[in-house]
């Protein structure tokens, strides 16, 4: 009897304007395609997208064959799960509709066979500075998003594409946005005081892959991006290990 397994990505960054983008979906679709049949879930754990702006009756071009795929991987009745990362905040229901994905909001605290896993992108988790409480206010604010849809599409993703490259190159660092701090880093303390007992802690965002021990015994592992590393976690019911997708 085949292990059901179960996979963690994050931070694949589709369509980033400032590297080459059809390597990045060719490296995702390479992946997609080397899951095998026992495959039981993906959880896409936030930025899949670089930046995702959704219309009610208009999605954006591109990424047509990862669409498409995970389409084909539901359709073979694999669940799939998604969190909004900050780069893809505004999906309003094509997924869930159209692909059949679950979006999920995080922390999510799950049992999968056994272990209790807490999910989530990982952005605005613990201690988050002032400044980015603002924007993730005004990102999520209704009315904002309302007065962002009526602008003309050509406007819309030009300021989104343009805000998503200035993100990343902000605070240092061509490659990323953050400087993963270790313990000291808000989402570590954020995992070491959970209130709840979670086996493994699996979060996105910071583009930085590392596993750490928790005081509670428990670990978290911090998946990396696309861009760089393509890494993933995969757990089988007993093991949960963490590992580089190698582009065959
Ligand atoms: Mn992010």
């Amino acid at each position: 009897m085949l292990k059901n397994l179960y996979y963690f990505v994050s931070d694949v960054h589709l369509g980033l304007r400032a590297s080459d983008a059809s390597q990045v979906e060719k490296r995702f679709m390479g992946f997609l395609n080397s899951l095998p049949e026992n495959t039981r879930a993906l959880y896409l754990l936030g930025d899949i997208f670089d930046f995702w702006y959704e219309y009610k009756y208009v999605i954006p071009r591109g990424h047509t064959r990862v669409l498409g795929k995970l389409a084909e991987l539901r359709d073979k009745g694999i669940d799939i799960y998604f969190f909004r990362g900050n780069h893809d905040i505004w999906a309003y229901g094509y997924f869930e509709k159209e692909l059949g994905i679950k979006v999920l909001q995080q922390p999510y605290v799950v049992d999968i066979e056994g272990q209790t896993f807490c999910l989530g992108h990982g952005d605005g988790l613990g201690y988050t500075p002032l400044g980015f409480r603002i924007i993730r206010w005004i990102f999520n604010n209704r009315v904002i998003q309302a007065l962002f849809s009526s602008l003309h599409p050509r406007i819309a993703f030009s300021l989104g594409y343009n805000w998503s490259k200035h993100s990343r190159l902000a605070s240092g660092g061509k490659k990323s946005q953050y400087i993963f701090r270790g313990e000291d880093e808000p989402i570590y303390k954020y995992a070491s005081s959970f209130p709840e007992k979670v086996d493994h802690f699996i979060f996105g965002h910071f583009h930085t892959p590392v596993r750490m021990e928790l005081p509670s015994g428990g670990d978290m592992i911090v998946l990396g991006d696309w861009v760089n590393g393509c890494e993933y976690a995969l757990y089988d019911g007993e093991q949960l290990t963490f590992s580089r997708y190698e582009v065959v």
